[in-house]
């Protein structure tokens, strides 16, 4: 990927259907490509299910990649990798087999209709500040300018246990 301009981006991955270590491995099995590098992957956290209760515990997980993809483009790649792996959308916030969200791309602020970056909701949400802390302590919010430690310092509880689990 030397010579080409590319971007770091941060995306959150989880699974709470079926074989929820398998799943995360394919997904970083079929996001692997000559122009999405992936360079770190944080540890799995088992998770307890916010907005939709009652559901599964979920496994996330956070993974660092280079790409010279644009961002829709990019988008693109991930929904097609979710669609692949039989992802349906039945329930909004419900139980899934895979779901891969682009937290960060750069430090680009992109608020269109298809797709919002930093991801809206990732300030408040454990399963993904914590893993997210693990890779990237110090990566600045573009929008609140505040680091992913001090957000997840704020962050209100959430259970989040780290898992066994390390895909490779
Ligand atoms: N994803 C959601 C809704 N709730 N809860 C946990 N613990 N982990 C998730 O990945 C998750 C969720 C919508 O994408
Ligand atoms: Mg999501
Ligand atoms: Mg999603």
């Amino acid at each position: 990927m030397s010579g080409l301009a590319f971007k770091i981006a941060y995306l959150s991955l989880g699974s709470n259907v079926g074989a929820r270590e398998e799943n995360l491995q394919a997904a970083l099995d079929l996001l692997a490509a000559s122009d999405v590098r992936l360079r770190r992957i944080s540890p799995v956290y088992e998770t307890e299910p916010v907005d939709l209760p009652g559901q599964r515990w979920f496994l996330n997980m956070v993974v660092e990649v280079e790409t010279t993809l644009f961002p829709m483009q990019f988008l693109d790649r991930v929904l097609g990798i979710e669609r692949k792996m039989g992802r349906r959308r039945v329930v909004p916030k419900g139980p899934r087999t895979i779901d891969i969200d682009i937290v960060f791309f750069g430090k680009a602020v992109i608020r269109s209709a298809r797709l919002e970056v930093p991801h809206p909701r990732f300030r408040e949400r454990r399963f993904v500040l914590a893993p997210l802390a693990d890779l990237a302590p110090e990566f600045r919010d573009p929008v609140t300018r505040r680091t992913v430690r001090e957000l997840f310092g704020a962050a209100e509880k959430q259970a989040v246990r780290k898992s066994d689990f390390q895909p490779t």
